[in-house]
């Protein structure tokens, strides 16, 4: 079974691909990495660094998340990401992105031993 750890990576981290990205990139690699099956995930991010760097935020600045955890962490560098979004016409299955390019810091809820990241909460 998918771990937390294995969900956040599949959801968020894209390491690999150029910061500049256009708006089929998001339609891609929604259904790709299987947000799109069911329902249209409607906001996701991916991260564009490298699974360290993502996961040694776990160790950065303590903040509340936005369900109240006191688990999440904001990094102190800001980080390519791609905020993907679905567009207001959009209708399951056929789930269609616009894809924003950011350079922002990251905030992520971490849980477990060892301390990994298991949800990304927003971007500042
Ligand atoms: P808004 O930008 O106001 O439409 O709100 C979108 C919210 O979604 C904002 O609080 C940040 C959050 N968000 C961004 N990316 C993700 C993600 O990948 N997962 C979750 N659960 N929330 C996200
Ligand atoms: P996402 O929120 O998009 O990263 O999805 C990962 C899962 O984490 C999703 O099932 C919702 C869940 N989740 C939402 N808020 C929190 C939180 O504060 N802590 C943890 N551990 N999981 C959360």
């Amino acid at each position: 079974k998918e771990s937390p750890a294995m969900k956040f990576q599949r959801q968020h981290i894209d390491s690999d691909s150029p910061p500049s990205i256009d708006s089929s990139y998001c339609n891609q690699m929604m259904r790709r990495r299987n947000m799109t099956k069911g329902w249209c995930k409607p906001v996701n991010t991916f991260v564009h660094e490298p699974l360290v760097d993502v996961q040694a935020v776990c160790l950065q600045g303590n903040i509340t998340c936005k369900n109240g955890q006191s688990n999440c962490h904001q990094s102190s560098s800001a980080m390519h990401i791609t905020d993907c979004r679905l567009t207001n016409g959009s209708k399951y299955p056929n789930c269609a992105y616009r894809a924003t390019n950011k350079m922002r810091h990251i905030i992520i809820a971490c849980e477990g031993k060892p301390y990994v990241p298991v949800h990304f909460d927003a971007s500042v």
